[in-house]
């Protein structure tokens, strides 16, 4: 069978269906049913926060950010994301700037925004690229100085803490997927993160038509909601969270033992005493993108399906085109995503190595 860049695990049916019985026999299927309350208390428990709104998607919950915060004019972000981070703040009526990263953890560069503000900025829109924190402090400290909020795009940052803390826990508002790709998911949704109970209640009443306790304007409102059907494969996802995450760092061991010695491949995955990853992506960095290429074409013909998170670098695509990020653009070029999910074998993966060490 062919090895995607990921493969989403599945509850089976009875798992499911117990889950879903309660909701058969009411017929409540959405608008804040027991489920999706359930699977939002159980998520901030996990995480150790204090407000999770779940949405359906992750490009909803970066607007909805957008919104709660009534950011407003540009908002300073990463060209080196997948381009939802973009197109969600072009919906909200805002204009995307892009600084460009650093190469230490390959999310924004604090330096960079810092040079870029201006009157018009409205928000900053750091990244956790590959689940890697950004630099927190540094955000934290440009926010303060300059009364500018900060929304932390951490569609992979699900289960990742820094000294202990979620990595989810930091600026305004963290914006999550639960896509069927990501670690934690629910087929499509997405969810906001925030210590703010006044910006929670927004972010609430903007996911419902602007009903609800807030100071949100009525006309304000969207539809984000998650149904029951999807809160209930999410809260299947969490009943077995430990064995999927312990599959997941199985496979990313057996990829960082036998690639690490090479001198033409780097690891993209931000490693430290403070940081625990997620091992949501396994990202390596070639020297060039020609070897890339090369790897990409011959992993194929064995049925291998890597993918290039993230190219090409967001500030090169037409519509976006105004920026001029040279580390991004270097490292879009350079990177390429193995294949990971809990449905694969050590064999799976001594599979991939033993296909990129033919190359190296
Ligand atoms: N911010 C960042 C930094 C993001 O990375 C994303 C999404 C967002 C914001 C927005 O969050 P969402 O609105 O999506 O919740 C995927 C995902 O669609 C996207 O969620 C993700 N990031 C992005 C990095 O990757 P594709 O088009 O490359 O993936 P797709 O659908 O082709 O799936 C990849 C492989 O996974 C397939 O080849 C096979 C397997 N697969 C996929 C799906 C959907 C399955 O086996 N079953 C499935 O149901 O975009």
């Amino acid at each position: 069978m062919g090895l995607n860049v990921s493969r989403p695990w599945l509850p089976d049916w009875n798992e499911l269906g117990n889950k879903l019985q309660e909701t058969w026999d009411t017929g409540w299927l959405t608008h804040n049913g027991p489920l999706v309350r359930e699977f939002e208390e159980r998520l901030a428990q996990l995480w150790g926060v204090g407000n999770v709104i779940v949405v359906a998607n992750g490009t909803l919950a970066i607007q909805l950010a957008l919104r709660a915060l009534g950011a407003s004019g540009n908002v300073i972000t990463s060209p080196f994301t997948w381009k939802a981070t973009a197109t969600a703040i072009v919906w909200e009526n805002l204009k995307p700037v892009f600084a460009d990263i650093s190469s230490d953890n390959l999310c924004l560069d604090p330096e960079k925004v810092e040079e870029l503000i201006n009157e018009e900025t409205g928000c900053i829109l750091p990244i956790n690229v590959y689940g890697n924190p950004p630099n927190f402090k540094e955000f934290s400290r440009i926010s303060d100085k300059y009364g500018i909020p900060v929304v932390y795009d951490a569609a992979h940052a699900a289960c990742t803490k820094i000294e202990g803390k979620s990595c989810l826990s930091f600026g305004d508002i963290s914006a999550t997927s639960f896509h069927a790709t990501k670690l934690i998911h629910t087929a499509e949704g997405g969810a906001c993160i925030t210590e703010n109970a006044d910006l929670a209640d927004r972010l609430r009443a903007l996911r419902f038509f602007g009903f609800g306790e807030s100071d949100i304007e009525p006309a304000q409102g969207t539809n984000a909601k998650m149904t029951e059907i999807h809160a209930a494969i999410g809260l299947c996802v969490l009943d077995n969270l430990q064995e999927i995450m312990s599959i997941r760092k199985e496979i990313c061991e057996i990829y960082e033992n036998c690639l690490g010695n090479s001198e033409l491949v780097k690891f993209g995955n931000f490693s430290s005493k403070e940081f625990s990853n997620n091992h949501i992506y396994f990202p390596i960095i070639f020297n060039d993108e020609e070897k890339l290429e090369e790897c990409v074409e011959l992993l194929n013909q064995r049925d291998i399906y890597p993918r290039r998170y993230f190219h090409p670098s967001v500030n090169m695509i037409e519509g976006f085109i105004q920026a001029n990020c040279p580390v991004s653009e270097s490292f879009s070029k350079r990177v390429l995503c193995l294949p990971l999910s809990p449905l694969m074998s050590p064999e799976d993966a001594h599979r991939v190595v033993s296909s990129i060490s033919h190359i190296l």
